[in-house]
């Protein structure tokens, strides 16, 4: 596939060190071989320790770079959308249509009818959506949506509660701990930051106690040796509030931390206790909602409240259901009570996973092509339940589509509600639709009149290819150069260019630079890419030499002890008040409390949700759904490579106790069902998963055979597109029904 120039000397293998950045939350180090322009193999790294390694699907990135659906030729659709018909054509050609497609619908229709939808792809300073949306907003503007789909409720909670989503410690800090729970954490499966897996081991090494709650026995759990509660999806906010109330019950709670440091406790206490409703939220309480045996609630209460250092890691699965804020700002409230934050070997006990993927705050880089306001978006009001003061991730001004409504939006526009009607859609980094809620209703917005015009900007032929007008094919990370930065304990990657882009594609620079020039947008970019990524790494003090830095594909800068976040608030809080507006740890927050929604109440508090085991519902779709992040793919990405594939086949998990009430055998194909939709894949029966529980990993391509039933276990034609009040994406929140196929 690969043309190698005829009549030149053979080269000699060269190496060349890479990171690579993938939408998983890691950053490793490749040594990738190069022979005659062509990648031959790929080894990590063997250098000094920390080592940032490659996973699975890393080292099987020679067989994404040359995957025979890799798209290498822009193209033009021929057959309906959807299925899959196109045209070679010319770069000029494509970018002339999508240029004169966006001046038309924005002379027609305005720039708000223009969405952009990006997601994540490679996380480089560069190569990434920015530098679409930096060139829309130039040209006049677009739609955005708003809703972070891996832990919009968690940051709600941060916020909320902190005031900031810096909370995480760097993943050394483990070592200082004597417990761990994994409250819905899986890192030895989704990395969360390279070396996450192997800072747990060497904690297990060390001692430290492990509890895993999840509806599942996770591969972490395994590792780590973990005692495991199965707990219901969904009603974790239940356990946590009861281990609140065995705290405060038996007086196990750390009073002085709870008075120095947060407002708003006795509120919480008088919820807790029962003085408010008048149910007091018991472990029998919790145990019926929860499926948790009271005592084993009691338990880990006792534990977490008396071994010191403790780290409640809260992950972000959990926090991905119909009320997934309140189990954020709940396990934050047990920290608070067992004093661990701020505290070496403890956690703030509010999200596994939020702004350290940022950075953490002693590490920084310069600022790369910077990002004009939107007209569009600068215009709209601020959004509901949002806190329109807080300037980072969820802005309560930019988007004003949730991620879940894009397909709502595109079939009902303003009509129902939408700030414009929708005519375009521009994808970028983003497999939409088969990442989004309801699979089958975004196929139907896709498919409508509505839409006049969608470009996808893609490496293959996936599912949102396939409905595109238009397909701009992009390089991969390894043909073209870009800068990260790597959270665990600290480093800074350089994604090096390895091989000439493949086929005709581009990087998304070059795209947007030759559409710029079409669109009649100047000064779109003042630098060469060299250059913007050279002014992002002389922000940085670690990067003395940008050649050497490049050459070395990263720095590992010393950090001499781990950083555990707020660590300066608890131990001089007159001189460093948290960043909220009490200054105090919020417990009630009155922000929330003015948003007056019942649905967020400024206390935590266990909320019944939709689709969950008492819905009526459950009578006809007994089962809940679980959608997790496996292994072999990051998201959709790596779903196409064979060597990822024949690791583990797509399947939906369920306990055998399910399966024997179905006359389901290990293997057996079987429909997977509700009213949203159907999938048919193998069943995966044991019981590393609770009764009642099924799970169907998320990522897998949408395959509808002729009836529109899909045969690959694509998740979200299950899932329903409702975000919680706070905007927490609803993974992990549908009622499904499993029988033989
Ligand atoms: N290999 C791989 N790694 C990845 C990714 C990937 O696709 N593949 N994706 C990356 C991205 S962008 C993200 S956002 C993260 C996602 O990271 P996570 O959200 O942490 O991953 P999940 O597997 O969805 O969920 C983690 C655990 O939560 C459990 N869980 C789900 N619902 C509940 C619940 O209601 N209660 C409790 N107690 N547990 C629950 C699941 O069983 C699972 O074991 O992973 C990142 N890393
Ligand atoms: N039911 C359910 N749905 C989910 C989730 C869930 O847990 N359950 N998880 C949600 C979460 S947390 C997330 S973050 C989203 C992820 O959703 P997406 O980000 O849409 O998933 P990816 O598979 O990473 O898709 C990225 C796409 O961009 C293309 N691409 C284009 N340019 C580039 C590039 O330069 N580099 C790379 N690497 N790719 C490029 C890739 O080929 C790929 O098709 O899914 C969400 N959807
Ligand atoms: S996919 Fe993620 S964990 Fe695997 S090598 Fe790449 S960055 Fe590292
Ligand atoms: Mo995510």
């Amino acid at each position: 596939m690969v043309a190698v120039t005829k009549g030149q000397p053979e080269s000699q293998e060269k190496a060349i060190y890479a990171t690579h950045c993938s939408h998983c939350g890691g950053t490793c180090l490749f040594k990738v071989y190069v022979k005659d322009g062509v990648i031959t193999r790929l080894e990590t790294d063997d250098g000094e320790e920390p080592q940032y390694r490659a996973c699975a699907r890393g080292r099987a990135s020679r067989q994404r770079v040359y995957a025979p659906d890799r798209i290498l030729y822009p193209l033009k659709r021929t057959g309906a959308r959807g299925e899959g018909k196109f045209e070679r054509i010319s770069w000029d050609e494509a970018l002339d249509t999508v240029a004169r497609e966006i001046k038309r619908v924005k002379e027609t229709y305005g720039p708000a009818s223009i969405i952009f939808k990006r997601s994540g792809g490679d996380l480089g300073r560069l190569q990434t959506g920015h530098t679409h949306l930096r060139l829309l907003r130039m040209a006049g503007g677009c739609s955005e949506v708003w809703g972070i789909h891996s832990f919009e409720g968690a940051v709600f909670a941060q916020i909320g509660t902190f005031g900031t989503v810096d909370t995480t410690s760097t993943r050394d800090d483990l070592l200082n701990s004597k417990l761990i729970i994994l409250w819905g954490w899986n890192p030895t499966d989704t990395v969360l930051f390279t070396n996450t897996s192997w800072y747990l081991s060497q904690a297990k090494e060390r001692g430290a106690k492990f509890v895993s709650i999840d509806p599942r026995y996770t591969s972490t759990a395994s590792l780590c040796d973990s005692r495991w509660l199965s707990i219901r999806p969904g009603t974790d906010t239940a356990m946590a509030i009861a281990m609140a109330y065995v705290m405060l019950k038996e007086n196990l709670y750390d009073r002085k931390f709870i008075d120095t440091y947060t407002i708003g406790f006795d509120r919480f206490k008088d919820y807790v206790m029962g003085k408010e409703d008048g149910v007091p939220k018991t472990p029998q309480w919790a145990e019926v909602i929860t499926g948790v045996p009271a005592a084993a609630i009691e338990g880990l209460a006792r534990e977490y409240a008396t071994i010191k250092p403790a780290a409640l890691i809260s992950g972000i699965g959990p926090g991905r259901t119909a009320r997934g804020e309140q189990f954020h700002r709940a396990t934050a409230v047990l920290a608070a009570m067992t004093g661990n934050i701020g505290r070496p070997g403890g956690d703030a006990g509010v999200s596994a996973f939020t702004g350290a993927s940022g950075a953490y705050p002693y590490m920084k880089l310069g600022a790369g092509m910077p990002m004009p306001p939107n007209p569009v978006e600068a215009a709209a009001p601020p959004r509901k339940n949002a806190f329109p003061s807080w300037g980072g991730y969820t802005l309560g001004r930019i988007g004003h589509i949730h991620q879940t409504k894009v397909a709502d939006a595109i079939l009902k526009g303003k009509a129902g509600g939408y700030p414009a009607d929708y005519k375009m859609l521009y994808v970028v980094n983003n497999n939409f639709p088969n990442q989004y809620f309801d699979i089958n209703k975004h196929v139907s917005a896709l498919k409508s009149k509505n839409l006049e015009f969608i470009v996808v900007c893609e490496q293959f032929m996936t599912p949102a290819a396939r409905f595109a007008d238009i397909v701009l094919p992009t390089t991969t990370s390894l043909e073209r150069d870009d800068i990260c930065i790597g959270p665990t304990v600290g480093f800074y990657g350089f994604m090096a260019k390895t091989i000439e882009p493949v086929g005709e594609s581009r990087s998304h620079l070059e795209i947007c630079v030759a559409l710029a020039e079409k669109l009649g947008v100047p000064n779109f970019s003042e630098k060469t890419g060299d250059e913007w990524l050279k002014q992002v790494a002389a922000g940085s003090p670690d990067i003395p030499d940008y050649e050497a830095f490049k050459k070395a594909g990263g720095v590992k800068p010393r950090v001499p002890e781990p950083y555990v976040a707020f660590r300066k608030q608890i131990e001089d809080p007159q001189n460093n008040p948290f960043p909220t507006p009490s200054g105090k740890i919020e417990i009630y927050c009155q922000r929330i409390a003015d948003m007056n929604d019942p649905l967020i109440p400024p206390i935590p508090k266990y909320i019944e949700s939709w689709e969950g085991p008492n819905d009526p519902l459950a009578r006809k779709y007994p089962l809940q759904l679980l959608t997790t992040h496996i292994w072999r793919r990051a998201h959709t990405q790596y779903d196409n490579i064979p060597w990822l594939r024949e690791l583990e086949p797509q399947t939906v998990h369920i306990n055998s106790s399910d399966a024997k009430a179905r006359g389901i055998k290990n293997g057996d194909m079987v429909r997977v069902f509700n009213d949203r939709g159907v999938t048919i894949i193998p069943a995966k029966v044991s019981d590393r998963i609770m009764p009642g529980v099924a799970d169907v990993p998320q990522g897998a391509w949408y395959a509808p055979d002729k009836d529109g039933v899909d045969r690959a276990g694509s998740c979200n034609v299950l899932t329903r597109d409702e975000p919680s009040p706070g905007g927490s994406y609803t993974t992990n929140t549908s009622l499904v029904q499993v029988e033989k196929a």
